[in-house]
């Protein structure tokens, strides 16, 4: 029998990492993708060895549109197998008031998580209009549903992916695929650190005082919402740590 692949960006770290590791527990194939490949090549040796599984590994910056749609051609010989994508590449850079934000973070900000978004799943949505099925995850985040203060672009750029998934939900509508957004709060990954361009005390800050989500929480979810029946679909999850109500309120115990 013919094997689906799960398709997921950004799987080097964090959520992607360990979407790679519950979907291949589970015996799916998987197509990784990011831009550390001595990460990916270490992942795909791992995972192949302990689960019997097929991972092709695409090493390709998400922002530049040529580099998406070659290394997509590279992988199209699959594209009958891709059943899952997962959106999952993205990053904060900065966390500066409007007025002081760096336009280069700006600038990074939109081209990763908005057109790297943008790229492949126009790419990845005609394959599946050709399978007459496929399920769609994107990874938007509590940042995606309310601002919070110095927020602002990484804000703009989540509720661009909040709007995005809700226009490919209606446009993908008479061809039988699932688009499902799943919205995190605080998750303790490499998030804080690349946010913060290396700065571990900074970064560890952001998660002292609360227990935050970990990683596998998320992919537990996310592989969840692909085992439902063929008439079921989950639209959107917002799912944040027990001390977190919202994008900016988190009870910290210090
Ligand atoms: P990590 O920094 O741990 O992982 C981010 C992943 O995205 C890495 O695999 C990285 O790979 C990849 N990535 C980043 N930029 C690019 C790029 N230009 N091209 C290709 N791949 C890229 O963070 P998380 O796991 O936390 O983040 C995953 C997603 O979850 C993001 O979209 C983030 O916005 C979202 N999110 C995170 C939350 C959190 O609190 N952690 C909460 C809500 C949402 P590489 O560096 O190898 O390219
Ligand atoms: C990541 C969570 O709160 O840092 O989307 O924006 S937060």
């Amino acid at each position: 029998m013919t094997k689906n692949y799960i398709l997921i960006t950004g799987a080097t770290s964090g959520i992607g990492l360990a979407c790679a590791e519950k979907f291949a527990a589970q015996g799916n194939n998987l197509i990784l993708t990011g831009r550390r490949n001595d990460r990916l090549l270490a992942l795909k040796e791992k995972l192949e060895k302990e689960f019997q599984i097929q991972v092709e590994i695409s090493c390709f910056d998400i922002q530049s549109k040529d580099a998406v749609y070659a290394s997509m051609d590279k992988l199209a010989h699959l594209k009958n197998q891709v059943s899952v994508l997962i959106n999952n590449a993205g990053l904060a850079a900065g966390r500066d008031n409007f007025q002081d934000a760096s336009l280069d973070d700006w600038e990074q900000m939109i081209d990763t998580n908005i057109k790297g978004v943008m790229y492949i799943t126009q790419i990845v949505s005609k394959w599946m209009i050709e399978n007459k099925k496929g399920h769609i995850i994107n990874i938007g985040s509590t940042a995606g549903k309310e601002v919070y203060p110095q927020g602002n672009m990484y804000c703009a750029t989540k509720h661009a992916v909040d709007a995005l998934t809700k226009a490919m939900r209606q446009d993908l509508l008479p061809h039988n695929i699932k688009v499902t957004g799943i919205h995190p709060g605080a998750a303790e990954t490499e998030f804080s650190l690349v946010r913060f361009k290396g700065d571990q005390s900074k970064a560890d800050a952001v998660y002292k005082g609360f227990e935050p989500l970990h990683p596998e929480d998320i992919a537990d979810i996310i592989y969840y919402t692909t085992t439902l029946p063929a008439n079921v679909c989950i639209n959107e999850l917002i799912v944040t740590p027990t001390a977190q109500a919202n994008s900016y309120l988190i009870n910290k115990l210090n």
